[in-house]
């Protein structure tokens, strides 16, 4: 059974991935309406991956006996000047969700809840890779400068993006991660 605690933790953090899936949506219109097809598609990826996030958390609330709580999603910045910035501002972001996760980590183990804590864990991991996408693609984004040519060569890169649900096994076996 989950603390009140976990539970009111797990539950921001559903409110917290669905606002990263609001996010990235957002950025994917802004990339979208700028021409740029391909950062658009990698966005709303993002975006559909955040959902995963979220309900995978709430379904963990779920298993264990907790009851998810239901708050406001605030607006998402919709207007960027530029693909670098949206990546800057993704990257950001990422590094604020970490923030988050390792505080529900930290949180599991002084309640000393091991299967919060082994449930989180793969959320730990999955912080790591998304920081580390969001640097690589800002560090090819400094390399092209403002050669919009090599934007478009970025562009048709990240449209070969896919969606792969995150949680292909979990979703079978509800005592997974
Ligand atoms: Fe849910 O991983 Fe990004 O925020």
């Amino acid at each position: 059974m989950l603390s009140e605690t976990l539970n009111r933790a797990l539950s921001e953090q559903v409110n917290a991935e669905y606002y990263s899936a609001y996010l990235y949506q957002a950025m994917s219109a802004y990339a979208d309406r700028a021409g740029f097809k391909g950062i658009a598609n990698w966005l709303s990826i993002q975006a559909k991956e955040e959902m995963a996030h979220g309900v995978r958390i709430y379904e963990h609330i779920l298993e264990r006996g907790g009851s998810p709580s239901f708050n406001d999603i605030k607006a998402p910045p919709s207007s960027y000047n530029s693909v670098r910035e949206v990546f800057e501002k993704v990257l950001a972001h990422e590094i604020s969700v970490t923030a988050r996760i390792n505080q529900i980590a930290s949180l599991s183990v002084q309640e000393n809840d091991h299967a919060a804590y082994n449930f989180i864990l793969w959320y730990v991991k999955e912080q790591v890779e998304e920081e580390k996408n969001a640097k690589d693609i800002i560090a090819k984004i400094a390399i092209m400068g403002d050669n919009t040519g090599l934007i478009y060569h970025l562009d048709m890169e990240l449209a070969g993006r896919t969606f792969t649900d995150p949680f292909p096994v979990e979703a079978a076996d509800t005592t997974a991660g």
